[in-house]
């Protein structure tokens, strides 16, 4: 079970078949250095978002909405021709389309999975035929969406799956991708937001902290056998890059 993955180039009628098949599919780094632009015009509005008031919205999450207005960059996200000629596609039998909702979705640290779902539950869960498309969702990815930071979890082919099923994590793969790609799924595929087991304090900033104040967060070893890195390495040598090749290679890169 895995993601699809399409390059930039791609045509909609490729994103659709994907559609048709998985429910499912990346297009690979599609968004450029609009990106960029997003980011910073939206990055004010996210500090000033409160936490989501339940665990569905998620208690360690921001969800800044409105980006239509907010964030002239994200227009043409909305507006990207290959987006719009494949979600026309993959809803072929509506008449017309229209934008649901737009969300810049910010998974803090420590946030746990979403409950699996299916977005087109948003219709007051009516029981739509099986098949019948009545969404085609595009996730941006603002940040490289890793299994560890919360990328979304998916289950490819679930869009034929029996209605108001649950799922646990272990059920779903993450649909991993780099910053500037999108996940497009249909309405019907389950899914959720992965949980978010990047630390607190990312290794990039980390790296560039006082040993004693790194020792006190956790990156010493707290006994004998509490706290080491695989071949009982020291966390705060394998940090700084130090004994780098001693046994099997060990990341600390969250
Ligand atoms: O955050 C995500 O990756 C997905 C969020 C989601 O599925 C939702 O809020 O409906
Ligand atoms: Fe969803």
């Amino acid at each position: 079970m895995t993601v699809q993955h399409l390059p930039p180039t791609t045509t909609a009628a490729d994103i659709a078949a994907a559609l048709d098949v998985d429910g499912c599919v990346v297009v690979d780094e599609l968004a450029g250095a609009t990106i960029d632009q997003v980011r910073d015009e939206l990055a004010p509005f996210l500090e000033t978002t409160p936490f989501g008031p339940d665990s569905f919205s998620g208690r360690h999450t921001r969800r800044t909405g409105g980006l239509i207005a907010r964030s002239p960059a994200a227009r043409q996200l909305v507006m990207h021709p290959l987006v719009l000629e494949a979600a026309r596609t993959h809803l072929a039998e509506s008449t017309n389309i229209q934008l649901h909702l737009t969300q810049l979705i910010a998974i803090g640290p420590d946030e746990p999975a979403q409950t699996v779902h299916r977005d087109q539950w948003a219709f007051d869960f009516f029981p739509f035929p099986s098949g019948y498309a009545v969404q085609c969702n595009t996730l941006w990815a603002m940040t490289d969406f890793t299994a560890l930071n919360g990328a979304t979890r998916v289950i490819p082919g679930s869009q034929w799956f029996e209605d108001k099923q649950r799922f646990e994590e272990g059920d779903t793969v993450p649909a991993e991708m780099t910053r500037g790609s999108v996940l497009f799924y249909t309405g019907a595929l389950y899914h959720g937001g992965g949980a978010n087991r990047s630390l607190s304090v990312p290794a990039e900033v980390a790296r560039t902290l006082d040993d004693d104040l790194l020792r006190l967060m956790g990156y010493a070893r707290g006994a004998y056998a509490l706290g080491y890195v695989d071949d009982l390495r020291d966390p705060l040598a394998v940090l700084r890059g130090e004994n780098a090749g001693m046994g099997f290679t060990a990341r600390v890169d969250a």
